[in-house]
């Protein structure tokens, strides 16, 4: 019998940036297992598989762990069976794809911003801090919706791309959580849609997790 560490991804279902490295991890063929978080007011960074910074995802690799959703996909590729072509950030030389990744990371980090601080905490959405986060992630879905379908085009021949696979995460996770509008972003839409025929996708709907009684 193999006593190979079985790789354990500790976040949430309803989480865009635990969903990020799901989908790669189903995309590269790294079986994983899955630990969910039910408490993110939790201070105790045992809850988040010793997290200094309190934050998910994280994967679990015996003893050690592996800390932020790039990071993480990064060892799941390390991992795979196989070799996939995939396109990182950094192989995106053209300054607007890079740009494009920056505005998907800040969207996603403001949508953290927006759920923690209006949601869970109860602060006033009406306060400049949660406005502000608000018009900016409007304004980089705007930017996005203009012009990253042809980013997405112009990528090299590929098998999975963290700006995409990040962008649908993004995208799904405002509709998800009912945060923002999105019948303007109708390039976004369409491009999710496609991006969701992916088994992957389908595999990792976001849902609340709830303890088991
Ligand atoms: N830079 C981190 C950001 C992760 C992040 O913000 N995760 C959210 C969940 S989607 C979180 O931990 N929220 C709890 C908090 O911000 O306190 C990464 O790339 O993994």
């Amino acid at each position: 019998m193999s006593d190979a560490i079985v790789p354990c991804i500790v976040g949430r279902s309803s989480s865009h940036f635990t969903r990020l490295v799901r989908v790669f991890a189903l995309e590269l063929g790294v079986a994983c297992a899955f630990e969910p978080v039910f408490d993110l007011t939790s201070l105790n960074r045992a809850d988040y598989a010793g997290n200094p910074a309190l934050k998910l995802p994280v994967l679990k690799l015996g003893d050690s762990i592996v800390l932020g959703a790039e990071n993480i996909c990064r060892k799941l590729a390390e991992m795979a069976p196989a070799p996939s072509c995939i396109v990182w950030p950094e192989n995106m030389r053209d300054v607007n794809a890079s740009n494009a990744q920056e505005l998907v990371w800040h969207a996603m980090q403001a949508q953290v911003q927006l759920g923690l601080g209006t949601q869970i905490a109860g602060l006033p959405a009406g306060s400049i801090y949660f406005v502000k986060a608000a018009t900016s992630l409007r304004n980089a879905l705007e930017w996005l919706n203009d012009r990253a379908p042809s980013i997405i085009a112009a990528l090299p021949p590929h098998d999975i791309s963290v700006l995409e696979a990040s962008l649908f995460c993004l995208v799904e996770h405002l509709a998800f959580r009912a945060t923002i509008n999105l019948e303007p972003y109708g390039r976004l839409n369409a491009f999710t849609r496609k991006f969701d025929m992916r088994a992957s996708a389908q595999a990792t709907p976001y849902r609340f997790d709830t303890p088991a009684t």
